[in-house]
């Protein structure tokens, strides 16, 4: 087979897999949606740049006392940074197309590698919780979304609990989710590491609302070793604005 031939077979056989995983109604619904195109979404811009990290949309400080500008400054400008540095860097090593949204890379992560697993992962979670974060937390989800949170929880005490527990026990570092499933269920996740439920390998999959870092990197300069404190701050803090603007993206 000649090189060129070569190429486009593999490239082929790619675009067969991504599309196997992504004719599923959830992803096919979240890729088509102009809320989470890449250039519409201001979650990964701009075109032709590579995955950058988006401004945050309050100063370090905004978020305190729940969590402390220094923590804030240290996890955006060095943590984050350098996850989005790393994935840039795996995703020339390994051909990413950056144009596209990184939900692609990371539905078939299983393909690529660590690095990539753990750099896309980061990237993508952090810039999922920086907007999941506001000064104006107002402490609870209205409409469709408060709806549906009573539906699949029986109340929003029921599912704030069950989120703590499952952030309490994740062993180590990583992250707690709020996820809808394929069946457009809500349920509530723990990955560990950079991981999230989009990824392949990922035990429980779905579209993730709210996301909760639980690495200490996170909390240890105010909260110390006293995580379900931080957790408490956290939801006085959770924008549920774009939560439910995910939500609506995908129901
Ligand atoms: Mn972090």
């Amino acid at each position: 087979m000649k090189a060129s031939t070569r190429r486009q077979f593999i490239s082929n056989a790619a675009i067969t897999g991504i599309g196997t995983i992504l004719s599923t109604p959830l992803f096919a619904s979240i890729l088509k949606h102009p809320k989470f195109s890449v250039h519409k979404n201001n979650l990964l811009y701009p075109k032709q740049t590579g995955f950058m990290q988006t401004p945050l949309a309050y100063s370090y400080s905004a978020l305190e006392p729940s969590i402390d500008a220094q923590t804030m400054e240290i996890h955006y400008s060095k943590h984050a940074a350098a996850y989005c540095k790393n994935l840039n860097e795996a995703a020339v090593a390994e051909k990413v197309d950056t144009t596209k949204p990184l939900e692609e890379v990371l539905a078939n992560i299983s393909k690529y590698s660590t690095k990539m697993r753990n750099n896309g992962g980061g990237h993508y979670n952090h810039e999922l919780f920086w907007k999941c974060l506001t000064p104006n937390g107002n402490g609870q989800p209205k409409g469709s979304l408060l709806s549906a949170i009573q539906r699949d929880f029986t109340s929003f005490e029921n599912f704030t609990a069950k989120f703590d527990e499952s952030a309490k026990t994740r062993f180590g570092s990583g992250w707690a989710w709020l996820i809808v499933t394929n069946d457009k269920k809500l349920s509530i996740a723990s990955t560990p590491n950079q991981d999230n439920t989009l990824m392949d390998i990922a035990d429980i999959k779905g579209f993730p609302l709210l996301g909760l870092d639980v690495w200490e990197h996170a909390y240890y300069l105010k909260h110390q070793n006293r995580r379900p404190e931080y957790i408490d701050s956290f939801w006085k803090v959770v924008n549920w604005d774009y939560v439910q603007e995910r939500f609506n993206a995908i129901s």
